[in-house]
């Protein structure tokens, strides 16, 4: 019952089974992972589709025309799908000032032009969403980045890629990727809020959406669920990263659900019948501690998390007692316009209420949310 199919659309990224656990404090723990064998094993579990920056297919491969071959191959054999694609614009040493928004015009300029490669093969794998997560696209202090300039910059490099596509014809959107705090302590478009704010500023706004991911917005303090549905509400959940993380602090990148398992219930709510009907994307990374079999364990284990919370999630909103308790709690209400169909505000202005009498009024959104803690600990 909590076995994957291709029919979930179950996603991962190259880079997190092939994550060598390399971090600021530690060398890598696990040898470098052939993508092949990724796809191999991906396909095996159940999983949709793989996704990679441009960089990923060069984890044992030094020639780039072979290692795309490889994996083209791989992909035919699995019948594994790319739905997505992306450009790492923050290992290298030249994008220590970022990409779009280095200080230095020919590292901008480098920026584009690696992105406009990877666009290429992306198009030609059927990619339909290609993910821009600014990396670097930030700074360590106020005296060295004139902020205004670097989002004009940001801007301009979106337009570029935007007209881009619409040139060559490709059936591709971009997804931008919010993230606060890491690798740099301040970063350009920290949160699902920023994001959105630049798209309306750009030529083709209808052509960009957002990647958010699990982990950056709790990096944040944010809520995710609450994040995810207003992007939902603009039209731009254009793709999503699912992960686990546990509160303010760096950025953990943990099997999903393996963090704030409640707020996960409710984001699998709004995935499954909210009106997103993109892939289910991981980007998690196996700790640290695991061995190469282990990592297969995590892989598996983001699935079936999935799964079990879509499953807890239809029980909870059959339940006649959570329908009940909703009711009480005037949740169904709040899609009611506040204004009558053809009421006048001159009608609302010559209603009385007594706010006292008001006030009165409970919610019970305790009794609430205890049924949905009940569901998802497993004793109704
Ligand atoms: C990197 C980052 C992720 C992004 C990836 C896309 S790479 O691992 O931490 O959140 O989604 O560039
Ligand atoms: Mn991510
Ligand atoms: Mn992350």
């Amino acid at each position: 019952m909590y076995t994957p199919t291709p029919e979930d659309r179950f996603t991962f990224g190259l880079w997190t089974v092939g994550w060598q656990a390399r971090d600021p404090f530690g060398d890598a723990t696990r040898a470098a992972l052939d993508p092949v064998e990724s796809v191999h094993r991906l396909a095996e579990l159940g999983a949709y589709g793989v996704t990679f920056h441009d960089d990923d297919l060069l984890a044992v491969e030094s020639d780039r025309a072979t290692a795309i071959e490889s994996f083209k191959k791989a992909l035919a054999e699995t019948g594994l799908k790319v739905p997505m694609a992306t450009t790492n614009l923050f290992t290298h040493p030249v994008f220590k000032d970022g990409g779009f928004t280095s200080n230095d015009r020919e590292v901008r300029r480098y920026a584009i032009r690696k992105v406009i490669r990877n666009i290429d093969l992306a198009a030609e794998l059927g990619a339909k969403t290609y993910v821009c997560w600014g990396g670097r696209e930030g700074a360590e202090s106020e005296a060295a980045k004139d902020v205004q300039a670097a989002l004009a910059r940001y801007k301009e490099a979106m337009d570029i890629l935007c007209q881009y596509v619409i040139d060559k014809g490709y059936d591709i959107r971009f997804a931008l990727e919010p993230k606060p705090n890491e690798p740099r302590g301040d970063i350009l478009l920290p949160t699902i809020g920023h994001a959105l704010a630049l798209i309306g500023e750009l030529e083709h706004p209808e052509m960009v959406g957002l990647n958010p991911e699990v982990g950056h917005e709790q990096m944040a303090g944010m809520n995710f669920a609450h994040g995810i549905a207003q992007a939902l509400w603009h039209g731009k959940l254009f793709h999503i990263d699912l992960n686990g993380q546990n509160g303010i602090k760096y950025d953990q990148d943990l099997v999903f659900g393996h963090g704030d398992v409640k707020n996960a219930f409710f984001l699998v709510d709004l995935l499954e019948n909210g009106g997103y009907d993109g892939p289910r994307h991981f980007d998690y990374k196996p700790l640290r501690t695991e061995d190469s079999e282990d990592v297969w364990v995590s892989a598996a284990a983001n699935m079936r998390t999935y799964l079990i919370l879509k499953d807890k999630v239809a029980k909870f909103h059959a339940d006649p007692e959570v329908q009940e308790a909703r009711a009480a709690s005037l949740v169904p209400d709040l899609s009611l316009p506040t204004l009558g169909e053809g009421e006048s505000l001159d009608q609302l202005l010559a209603e009385q209420s007594d706010p006292e009498e008001l006030a009165k009024r409970g919610f019970h959104f305790t009794r609430l949310n205890q049924l949905a803690l009940e569901h998802l600990m497993g004793v109704r």
